[in-house]
């Protein structure tokens, strides 16, 4: 059986050296892989590898820990994999074993699953030191935490930030995810028509996504009229009024790359006027948050220079009564978050909101941007009709519009991976129903 990896050997060396050079030479990496989770009864839902797995050796089966220490000179990297068991086979699905696993793929030695957690055992008591990614496995979690090591050394220290920069050939597929996702959002488009399903838009975009080999990277939210005010709505289950926009936030994954698109488009094909003032604000805010995507900007530039525009635009609607700077507030929290709650992007990679900072709620600042990040660009406004703690202007009442593209930083500039995905008015406007 071929690897079917989508590197070259020397990529994924390259990428498990940079982590051990930064590993104590009495370490013993330890990474399991997902477990499998249950739907219901005996059916399981889809196996996704975790990404960590992934970005270090590719392997996708289950049952799997990858683990790495130094011996004679050299790090010796290691799979524990399911070993060959024609019965198991029948049911489930081929496996490689070990013995498949050790040609083709990005490892020194492999073993059975079976053996993985004697021999963990004998390394640790042997005086090696676990660095183990927690919160995977339980029970590996519950192996290391017997013996009583001050701290647990965590390969996400080094390894997220590793991440965060992507290679050409990850930008490749990033690109390839962007434009299987750009190709939905239009087909989308096309066929909508008024009191059309979210369910049935659903179905129009991963359906494209399966047809183009690949599938969602994240469950997809498709949301008419108020439900696109709710910021994770994701049960797709009520039709679309005429005169109504649908907000569809969906992507979709190349080899676990992930791309991450929201477009907001009236399903009759024509904006109002009031959707249209809301729609160019986003616009005109989720561009400035682009051109703010320059190498060695702070994490925070590209918020601040959509959540400027969202303010202003605010004011200038006359929605908010009060100067622009009381709009926007001193660390802008001011009332402009009544409309704007979320942030404004996040990175992007093999997990959609990506490891290596950026996220609310984080202690240390999001990291200055590199060339070879990818992030989000996604600033949004909702005027949810039902809320009554805060000011909801009857024109704009049952509007919720988020405008999302996945942007590379470059030395020369952002690029925009998605920039095959409409966001015009006109753009728009001239292909919603034209294959319905
Ligand atoms: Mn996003």
């Amino acid at each position: 059986m071929m690897s079917g990896l989508p590197f070259d050997l020397s990529e994924y060396r390259r990428r498990q050296e940079a982590l051990f050079s930064g590993m104590p030479q009495d370490s013993l990496v330890i990474i399991p892989n997902n477990p499998k989770s249950v739907r219901s009864n005996d059916t399981h839902y889809r196996y996704r590898a975790n990404s960590y797995m992934l970005y270090l050796c590719g392997w996708e089966e289950p049952d799997s820990i990858f683990t790495a220490r130094y011996t004679e000179d050299k790090w010796v990297t290691s799979l524990f994999v399911r070993p060959r068991d024609t019965n198991s086979e029948i049911w489930e699905g081929r496996r490689l074993g070990p013995e498949g696993a050790i040609s083709g793929w990005p490892i020194h030695e492999s073993h059975s699953i079976v053996d993985a957690y004697g021999q963990i055992l004998d390394a640790i008591e042997s005086g090696l030191k676990p660095s183990l990614i927690s919160g995977i496995s339980p029970s590996l979690d519950e192996l290391v935490s017997d013996f009583e090591f001050s701290r647990i050394r965590d390969p996400r220290e080094l390894l997220d930030t590793m991440r965060t920069v992507k290679s050409e050939a990850e930008i490749e597929l990033m690109q390839q995810a962007a434009d299987i996702a750009s190709s939905a959002h239009v087909k989308a488009m096309e066929r909508s028509f008024p009191s059309i399903g979210e369910w049935q838009i659903q179905a129009i975009v991963e359906g494209h996504f399966m047809d183009s080999n690949s599938q969602w990277s994240y469950p997809s939210i498709v949301g008419g009229g108020d439900n696109a005010t709710i910021l994770h709505y994701s049960s797709n289950s009520e039709a679309i009024g005429d005169g109504d926009l649908v907000l569809v936030d969906a992507g979709c994954e190349v080899h676990g790359y992930a791309s991450d698109i929201t477009r907001t488009w009236p399903v009759n094909g024509k904006f109002s006027d009031a959707q249209k003032e809301i729609y160019n604000l986003v616009l005109k805010a989720e561009m400035a948050g682009i051109d703010a995507c320059i190498a060695g900007s702070s994490w925070m530039s590209m918020h601040e220079a959509s959540c400027a525009v969202l303010a202003r635009g605010l004011v200038e609607l006359g929605i908010l009564d009060c100067t622009v700077s009381e709009a926007l507030g001193k660390n802008l929290d001011g009332p402009f978050r009544n409309y704007f709650m979320h942030g404004t992007g996040h990175l992007l990679g093999l997990d959609v909101h990506d490891v290596g900072g950026g996220r609310k709620g984080d202690k240390k600042p999001g990291p200055v941007l590199k060339p070879g990040m990818v992030v989000t660009v996604e600033p949004g406004l909702y005027f949810a009709s039902w809320r009554d703690d805060v000011e909801i202007p009857e024109r704009y009442a049952g509007i919720g519009i988020r405008i999302e593209d996945d942007v590379l930083i470059t030395e020369d500039g952002p690029v925009v991976l998605s920039s095959n995905c409409p966001k015009n008015v006109d753009d728009i406007e001239s292909i919603v129903g034209i294959s319905r």
